[in-house]
């Protein structure tokens, strides 16, 4: 078979570096779309490692521009697209309501019209997220869980969902959206709260840091490994029917079990106490290591999120292969490396953001 190309927006985030590395695996040609304004610029620097393998191309593209993403579809010809940039922070979608809908939401929208014009023929994989269950009606949620985003971005993410729908339905593209929930990995930006904790958790064993603001601790997630979740946005592109499916862990943590779980792997045992903006954690010793700050609490909040990945299971062979605890210990470990390494050579720790 003649080498298959590929489309990867987003490239330069979490999911976006993963997925480059596991179609380079496979023999794909990858292009990562990359804006010219990249975050990355602030120093995250997730595919410095794929910049001179032959097969992986950075060609300049930003979903707030029509024309640029047509250009990309015209230069590279691709037999698949992956479309996973997005102003993901859900916060930020407050501060930014316009902007993120219009890169979250209309950016899946040129994507598709881009791939109508010019290559009807390219497969299509939009990026969805469990925000979209929002206030959610029915735990676990599936495929046929009505939607009732809670933000900014879920109501991006929700109109990205029924565009992609109705270009396949009216189109015959071969287009599709995982529904993703919470995932993570040492690569997480260090504003969302897995990342924003096992940070914190290393800088304060490492005697750089006193404690940890947070907001609602109480908030309960399915939150799986973003290594694992990569390979099935790959394998609903391979289906011969485009289809929309769900793709979670079936388990729900707070953000407190989180907390404790990340603290413990760093070595300090918490007890709680308190409730709402005035709780708090003392470790071993009794040092407030962790206290709420009302900055970080959200205007509408999603309270429990769960999913049901039957039928991911049943037509991908979908099974998540890392569980919540080694996930952790995992970004604790590697945090613990980052914050030792820079210490050793007398350089600033990365901290966690907003
Ligand atoms: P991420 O790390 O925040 O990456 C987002 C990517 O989007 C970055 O590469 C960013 O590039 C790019 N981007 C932002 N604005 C852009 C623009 N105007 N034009 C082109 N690219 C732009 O997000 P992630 O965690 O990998 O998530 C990937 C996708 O899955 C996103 O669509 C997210 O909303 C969705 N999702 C994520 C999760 C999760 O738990 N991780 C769950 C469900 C859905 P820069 O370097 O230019 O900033
Ligand atoms: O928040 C609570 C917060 O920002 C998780 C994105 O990838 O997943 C992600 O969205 C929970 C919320 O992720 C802090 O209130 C408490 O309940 O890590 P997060 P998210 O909002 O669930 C979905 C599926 C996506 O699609 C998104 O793109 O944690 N929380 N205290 C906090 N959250 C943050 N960030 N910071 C805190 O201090």
């Amino acid at each position: 078979m003649a080498q298959r190309t590929a489309v990867v927006t987003g490239a330069t985030g979490q999911d976006g570096s993963y997925l480059s590395e596991l179609l380079l695996d496979k023999g794909y040609d990858v292009h990562g779309m990359v804006r010219r304004t990249s975050q990355a610029a602030l120093g995250r620097n997730l595919i410095s490692h794929l910049i001179g393998n032959p097969n992986f191309h950075i060609i300049s593209g930003d979903l707030a521009d029509q024309g640029s993403i047509e250009n990309v579809i015209k230069e590279v010809e691709p037999d698949e697209f992956y479309n996973l940039g997005a102003q993901s922070f859900v916060p930020e979608s407050w501060r930014s309501p316009t902007h993120t809908s219009d890169i979250t939401g209309l950016g899946a929208l040129r994507c598709l019209e881009a791939i109508r014009i010019h290559r009807p023929e390219c497969k299509f994989y939009q990026a969805g997220s469990s925000e979209q269950f929002g206030k959610v009606v029915e735990t676990p949620q599936d495929e046929n869980t009505p939607f009732y985003p809670r933000s900014p971005y879920g109501c991006a993410k929700v109109f990205a969902h029924y565009i992609t729908k109705n270009y396949r339905e009216s189109y015959d593209l071969h287009a599709s959206t995982g529904i993703l929930f919470n995932h993570e990995s040492p690569r997480r930006g260090i504003e969302f709260v897995t990342r924003k904790v096992t940070l914190s958790a290393a800088r304060i064993s490492s005697g750089i840091q006193a404690s940890m603001e947070i907001g609602n601790v109480e908030a309960k997630r399915d939150w799986g490994y973003a290594g694992d979740y990569v390979e099935m946005m790959w394998k609903m592109t391979q289906r011969e029917t485009p289809d929309d499916y769900v793709i979670s862990t079936g388990e729900t943590y707070s953000v407190k079990d989180m907390i404790d779980l990340a603290f413990g792997r760093a070595g300090m045992e918490l007890t709680w106490s308190g409730e709402g903006i005035g709780t708090i954690a003392t470790d071993q010793d009794g040092n407030v290591r962790v206290k709420t700050n009302p900055r970080f609490f959200r205007p509408a909040e999603v309270d429990i999120l769960v999913g049901n990945s039957e039928k991911a299971s049943r037509e991908l062979g979908w099974t998540p292969k890392t569980d919540f605890k080694e996930l952790i210990f995992m970004m604790v470990d590697n945090d613990m490396e980052i914050v030792r390494t820079a210490i050793k050579h007398g350089v600033n720790p990365p901290a966690p953001l907003h």
